[in-house]
């Protein structure tokens, strides 16, 4: 096939169909255009259909590897529908309107996660229209990194685009088409030059691409944190190659000490509930130390605080357990408001502290709303030097990647125990839902070699972890 001279015959038809027109136009937003748009006419002219398909097929798909076609709603779905029976792969169609289908899927058709899909679309200005397509692919876990445009309007969508990681081949850019149609008669050289000129003056905005801090290693979100607490949690994991925190809800202090004797080179963090703890002695946090300081991990209190700051400000600094002079982070409910931060990091003696605040929990019937959750992540920003980051559950609740996922109810087999603990995997935690420091209990504490479970807990939840920043599924 000739490509150069079926795409000059494609310039020649959208012209003769009227998808481009040359004139003085009125955009939908008021501004005068010398040029206009619209591709949703060639479902009227199957010639022009077929004549498309063959040249996206021969010029830009055919030597390239994926599993799915989808198009963009709605003037790339026949397009794409052509493609797919073309090409004998399948294809995926997005649905616009989920939220009013309540409850009906965004993806149609059949895939699984790590498949690989390509985007086919007509017309890319800012490249938005593509964007939500792969932001809708990729929720679902498929690989998206190529889409194939007819028209690239060159008013920033490829930039856009490929700094989202997206590749675009187009047929034509638009200054490729009006030296075509310019060549052939259509329009005057001079239209052809107010219509290039018009479209470099109205450039797209740049669509600064979102980091998904689920696919940043540990050591470079060390890089992008402001709490000294979160950097030395991510430097720890990323030297003892360990994502795993272990809670000894144990309630003798020689058996704590016992345990962590054992499985402390495992862990990056321990957790611990300091009063359920029967024969506690300061010595016991003296031995604590040691061993936190002879296998480099660091300590968390799960005191879940939730009183108004004067009181809080109390139970961290004073009474039997003087946690703030010991603990390198505590957990804390955002329920009481602001007050509470203000009273851990008045209290904390130096600045080397950190908080977990609590935007969700793991508990079946647990009261935490969205909006509950989301107004904590708010307040959560306006302390950056205090906030090591959040015990919550999904990879959607924040989007700082200086900030730690904190992930309790795991266990190897998806579960429940008796109370409403509700028990997801280490892969479902670490690559569906984003967690970075994985909190495992009774998985480790009540098995009858804890030793050997903690190496087998720790080395899923790095695998896992490998995987999802490989990429492989974002
Ligand atoms: O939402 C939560 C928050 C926390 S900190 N759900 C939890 O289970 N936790 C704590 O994690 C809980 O207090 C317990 O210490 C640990 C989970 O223990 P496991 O034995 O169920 O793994």
């Amino acid at each position: 096939m000739d490509i150069n001279h079926k795409l000059e015959e494609l310039a020649l038809s959208l012209y003769r169909i009227d998808a481009i027109k040359f004139g003085d136009f009125m955009t939908k937003s008021g501004i005068k255009t010398p040029v206009y748009f619209d591709l949703r006419v060639i479902v009227s002219y199957p010639d022009v259909m077929e004549l498309i398909s063959d040249l996206l097929y021969h010029y830009a798909i055919k030597d390239s590897k994926y599993d799915h076609v989808c198009g963009v709603p709605y003037t790339a779905l026949p397009i794409a529908t052509l493609l797919s029976v073309k090409t004998k792969k399948s294809m995926l169609m997005r649905r616009k309107e989920t939220k009013s289908y309540g409850t009906k899927k965004a993806i149609e058709g059949h895939y699984k996660q790590g498949e690989t899909c390509l985007i086919i679309e007509d017309v890319i200005t800012s490249g938005s229209s593509v964007m939500e397509t792969v932001t809708d692919l990729k929720k679902e876990g498929l690989n998206v990194e190529n889409a194939v445009i007819i028209l690239d309007r060159e008013q920033g969508g490829r930039q856009n685009l490929e700094g989202n990681k997206v590749q675009i081949k187009s047929l034509f850019t638009m200054t490729e088409l009006i030296n075509i149609l310019v060549k052939n008669n259509k329009i005057s050289k001079q239209m052809g030059a107010d219509v290039i000129s018009y479209l470099k003056d109205v450039q797209a905005p740049v669509v600064v691409p979102e980091i998904d801090r689920a696919s940043l290693p540990y050591e470079k979100r060390a890089e992008l944190t402001s709490n000294l607490i979160a950097k030395q949690l991510f430097t720890i994991m990323a030297t003892k190659k360990t994502n795993l925190c272990i809670s000894v809800d144990l309630t003798s202090s020689t058996k704590i000490l016992d345990l962590l004797g054992k499985v402390g080179e495992h862990v990056c963090l321990v957790k611990t509930h300091i009063d359920i703890i029967e024969d506690y002695t300061d010595n016991f946090i003296v031995q604590l130390r040691q061993l936190a300081q002879k296998y480099n991990f660091l300590i968390l209190e799960d005191r879940k605080y939730a009183d108004i700051g004067n009181t809080v400000a109390l139970q961290y600094s004073k009474g039997l357990y003087k946690v703030g002079e010991w603990a390198d982070c505590v957990t804390v409910h955002s329920l009481p408001g602001e007050g509470i931060l203000k009273a851990v990091s008045g209290s904390a003696k130096d600045v080397n502290k950190g908080v977990f605040l609590l935007a969700e929990m793991s508990s079946e019937g647990n009261l935490i709303t969205p909006d509950y959750t989301e107004a904590t992540v708010k307040m959560a920003a306006k302390y950056p030097e205090l906030i090591t980051g959040f015990v919550c559950q999904n990879r959607t609740t924040f989007k700082d990647p200086g900030l730690i996922q904190l992930t309790p109810g795991v266990q190897l087999e998806s579960s429940k125990d008796e109370l409403g603990q509700v028990y997801n995997t280490p892969e479902k935690v670490v690559l569906e839902n984003g967690a970075d420091v994985i909190v495992v209990g009774r998985g480790i504490v009540a098995a009858k070699n804890p030793e050997l479970q903690a190496v087998v807990y720790k080395d899923t939840l790095w695998k896992c972890y490998i995987k999802r920043i490989s990429g492989k599924i974002e």
